[in-house]
């Protein structure tokens, strides 16, 4: 995913999203071969420039955009799914290609520069002069150096693996026809999932990240390479670039996502709170002191960012039965594929198009048993009208949930596919990422009775809503603080005010800053903790989760007041509903076309991001928090 997703996370604006892939385009655009002629190219930088050229450069740049989207989408396609020497080698070239375009157009589109364009055609001048979320400098062998660093550190995550053999029983399929122990990261997670052993925990927790401290150097080198070709650009540092990408001036941008997290951090206080309690009751005063912050390993997830798995240690005592989501999709005999069918259903329930039959086809939804693939999540748009999930999906909520999340980036994609290639992209990065969550959040205990999952006599009663908002939080409340954390340390990482040698320790300090968790022990110099989480080797800029997080819950807001819904939130589900399809698929096909905020207004009616959803949302939980909290010394 790293090419396509590193085409993607490249093209910053050009190709796509996160976790969903680039573009390319044949239908309504139809692509005309070029001639070498018609190929972009430098022009003499002494001609003054007119707008006939600067149409001319872009439908060029279209096309050449396009073919290379073709190309290195494929490539980058069958390297996630096979990874080898030899893919490695067929990505970086790619993606050398990719860089070399790029960085020529970014270049090329500066002599229209002191023209007055009609707005649409600035907004594509600006797209390509943003380059790619990791420009390559315009100097020989820079792109190729840069391609060949992105998809080693890619790999190396993607082969990840850790000795290991747990005493534990629940553990023991692991070990079958896997005498040696070397677990890899789905097993790793699982054990970090269920374990309630805390050595365990912190061996596995460890483990895990011996996968990194060879990754830092190359880590360090490509940090060198983007600054360079950032600053080409005209950006101080590859932060600056990325903070430019979202219709506002960078610092403007960095001072709205903390304003957005000011409007949330007092939830996560309260529940970071409340969860270190508990955790206490679990594992005592010497593994939980309650003045420190949280050991990391104890959360139930590998890198601590969302905390569903200890629902059971936090579920509020009073606070009525919850339901148990990966327990019905067994008792039901639930596959993979049957969870991905179910997850398009309730797309098509809106109105959408079923997916294509390709889809079912080309996608990969179980990890194959015998070659490495990356088994991140992530979601491709291959083609017109040929897009894929890739995901080692397991039956259980966190991977329900997830699909949801896949499959509405594939139904962005396919909603914009008619826009011109600069425009196939997210609003902005985090629309992307929330359609699919948005649509999540209408998985409520109804909708499962409607689906036939849950037996309608087990529906939680409103005595219930605690509970039912507790396990919400643990996953998406959680979340927060490390959807912010992730860039901040990019940014500092590419501004320089932390160098390779304080990587490790300007990680942990934004760690314990923003969530309020430690380590399980001291971390060893050599460290290198950042790369065993995906987005740092596979090199996928994170503040779009963090948009996401707070999008999806106003997103879901207006769609249940466009509902007519008068209850609570989190028991308004929006499945069956053409009206809100209608609704939510307008600003779909707009894609990247107009700002952010138009976009948003389109379906919400406000232009600016905001929190006071999530408040909403959760207040009666907010309120049964604080309540608990009486009386203890919060904070870290
Ligand atoms: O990476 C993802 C998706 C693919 S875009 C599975 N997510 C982030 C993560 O796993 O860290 C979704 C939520 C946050
Ligand atoms: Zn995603």
């Amino acid at each position: 995913m790293r090419n396509i997703l590193m085409l993607a996370a490249s093209f910053t604006t050009l190709a796509i999203v996160g976790c969903n892939t680039d573009t390319d385009e044949t239908k309504t655009d139809p692509v005309v071969k070029t001639t070498p002629e018609q190929k972009t190219e430098k022009a003499p930088s002494d001609t003054p420039a007119t707008s006939q050229e600067a149409k001319e450069f872009l439908e060029a740049a279209q096309t050449d955009l396009a073919e290379i989207y073709d190309y290195a989408g494929k490539v980058a396609w069958v390297k996630a799914n096979f990874v080898t020497e030899d893919t490695n080698y067929l990505e970086a070239k790619a993606n050398e290609e990719f860089g070399l375009l790029s960085t020529r157009l970014a270049n090329e589109a500066k002599r229209f520069n002191e023209l007055n364009l009609p707005e649409d055609m600035a907004r594509k001048m600006d797209i390509i002069k943003r380059g790619s979320n990791f420009p390559a400098p315009d100097r020989d062998g820079a792109a190729k150096e840069l391609a060949e660093i992105m998809t080693e550190l890619d790999s190396m995550y993607a082969s990840g693996s850790f000795n290991y053999i747990s005493p534990d029983p629940q553990f023991a399929s692991f070990y079958e026809g896997n005498s040696d122990g070397e677990l890899n990261l789905g097993q790793l997670s699982q054990i970090i999932a269920q374990s309630r052993d805390p050595v365990e925990l912190q061996t596995v927790w460890e483990g895990w990240r011996t996968v990194s401290p060879a990754m830092k150097k190359k880590y360090a080198d490509m940090v060198e390479i983007v600054n360079e070709g950032s600053k080409e650009l005209g950006y101080a540092d590859t932060g600056m670039l990325w903070r430019a990408g979202y219709d506002m001036e960078g610092e403007a941008f960095a001072a709205e996502a903390d304003r957005l997290w000011g409007q949330v951090k007092p939830l996560y206080d309260e529940l970071h709170c409340y969860v270190r309690a508990e955790l206490n009751e679990e594992y005592g005063d010497e593994v939980v002191p309650l003045d420190q912050p949280i050991r990391a390993d104890l959360l139930g997830n590998m890198w601590g960012q969302s905390w569903g798995n200890i629902y059971e240690i936090s579920a509020p005592e009073d606070g009525g039965k919850n339901i148990d989501l990966t327990g019905l999709l067994g008792e039901k005999e639930y596959d993979e594929l049957r969870m991905v069918k179910v997850g398009e259903t309730f797309f098509t329930s809106m109105g959408f198009d079923p997916l294509p039959e390709t889809f079912w086809t080309r996608s990969l939804f179980v990890k194959p048993a015998d070659r490495i693939v990356q088994c991140h999540a992530s979601a491709w748009d291959m083609d017109y009208d040929d897009y894929r999930i890739k995901m080692c999906i397991n039956i259980n909520a966190e991977d329900f949930s997830t699909i949801h999340h896949e499959l509405g980036h594939n139904f962005y994609q396919r909603a914009y596919r008619d826009q011109p290639i600069f425009y196939r992209n997210g609003a902005n990065d985090g629309f992307h990422e929330a359609i699919g969550d948005m649509i999540a959040l209408s998985i409520t205990p109804d909708y499962l009775v409607e689906i036939g999952l849950l037996d309608s006599a087990d529906v939680p009663g409103p005595d219930d809503d605690i509970a039912l908002l507790m396990r919400q939080a643990l996953d998406k409340v959680a979340f927060l603080p490390f959807g912010i954390m992730i860039d901040q340390w990019r940014w500092k990482v590419f501004s320089g005010e932390y160098e390779p040698s304080e990587y490790n320790d300007g990680w942990w300090e934004l760690r314990e800053q923003y969530q309020g968790i430690r380590p399980p022990s001291a971390r060893p110099s050599s460290a290198f903790d950042p790369g065993a989480k995906y987005h740092i080797p596979g090199n996928t800029p994170y503040m779009r989760y963090f948009l996401a997080h707070i999008l999806q819950f106003q997103f879901h807001k207006a769609a249940c007041d466009m509902a007519g819904n008068d209850g609570p939130l989190h028991r308004c589900s929006v499945y069956g509903n053409k009206q809100v399809g209608d609704r939510f698929g307008a600003m779909m096909e707009m894609g990247a076309s107009k700002p952010w905020p138009d976009a948003l207004e389109a379906f919400t009616g406000t232009r600016d991001m905001d929190g006071s959803a999530v408040v909403e949302y959760f207040a009666p939980l907010m309120e049964y928090l604080e309540e608990e909290n009486e009386g203890r010394i919060c904070g870290w």
